[in-house]
């Protein structure tokens, strides 16, 4: 007779467990399967998306474990009418439900902590087999990214561009800065982000794996122009890549500045990139610049407004 007392009482823990299995099993398969990020286009994207489908496998069933005992306990120790003057039942613990929830989290954690640094160290080390890494220095400034690939990058002189151009399957070192406040690279294809903060220079690696265009977004809010501050990443093949290079390095014809000057958008008569079909023609790149660059003041001038509104009458 107590045994199937005692059948009777698990009874819903034994229902909740399997809806709660069920709602596990349907969360993991929601984020494994659901495309949440873009196109992975650096190898490092690829060993970051196995550590997040590692981190939906270990967290859906703890979420769902405890939303599940938080609802069930809800429903099941509810005050019925007539018991609005009872106390629940003295309690003294269990040591060993209080040792288990204990080292359980604390074992997942450390795991989960530890593959994530092996994950961390991987994507930032240095790329092996002496493979050469290409330098491209990164300055953010509101509300705009500059990209100045170096003479040891280009093999002659500098070159300085507003959208980045980077060889497919070339290993890249990112000098990022910033020359007034916080900005954060990012690239979401590449998976990758740093801030640029102003007097350091923070250091990022990436090796693009996949041809295209791809958004490179600020990730700081920096001020009103922020969401004005993104521009493109294109990622060409090597050759393309060295054609565009050249093509910014020839003096522009006719009046101008010459392309590659310091903070000098190409001249009128500059070429358009080599690489056709990836790359944005000079003019539209300006434009874009400009847009970006009146949005920005647009937004400033309306927080001048709102300032000026706020001030009381004759002060
Ligand atoms: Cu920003």
């Amino acid at each position: 007779m107590e045994r199937s007392g005692a059948a009777m009482r698990n009874r819903p823990v034994l229902v909740a467990f399997v809806l709660g299995a069920v709602a596990a099993a349907i969360g993991i398969a929601l984020g494994l399967t659901i495309h949440w990020f873009p196109a992975q286009a650096s190898t490092q994207a690829k060993k970051i998306d196995t550590l997040y489908d590692v981190l939906v496998v270990a967290s859906v069933p703890i979420f769902v474990l405890v939303t599940t005992v938080v609802l069930f306990s809800v429903w099941r120790f509810r005050m019925r009418p007539g018991e609005e003057e009872r106390d629940g039942p003295p309690i003294h613990g269990n040591t060993k439900l209080e040792v288990l929830w204990t080292a359980f989290p604390a074992a997942l954690l450390i795991s989960l902590c530890s593959y994530a640094y092996v994950v961390l160290r991987d994507v930032e080390k240095k790329p092996s087999g002496g493979a050469t890494e290409m330098n491209v220095d990164v300055t953010g400034q509101q509300f705009e990214w500059k990209f100045s690939y170096p003479a040891s990058t280009t093999g002659g002189a500098p070159v300085q561009a507003t959208q980045l151009y980077l060889p497919q399957g070339q290993p890249v070192r990112f000098n990022v800065r910033s020359l007034d406040v916080i900005h954060a690279f990012y690239v979401p294809a590449f998976r990758l982000q740093i801030d640029a903060v102003p007097g350091q220079t923070t250091n990022l690696r990436a090796t693009p794996s996949r041809l295209g265009t791809y958004v490179f977004a600020c990730a700081e809010l920096c001020g009103l122009g922020h969401p004005a501050m993104r521009t493109s990443v294109h990622v060409v093949s090597p050759a393309a890549f060295r054609a565009w290079l050249r093509s910014q390095q020839q003096p522009a014809g006719g009046q101008g500045p010459p392309p590659g000057g310091p903070g000098a958008p190409p001249g009128p008569g500059a070429p358009a990139p080599a690489a056709a079909g990836t790359g944005a023609p000079a003019a539209a790149r300006r434009a874009g610049r400009s847009d970006a660059r009146r949005r920005a003041d647009a937004g400033a001038r309306g927080a001048d407004t709102l300032a000026g509104a706020g001030r009381p009458a004759g002060s």
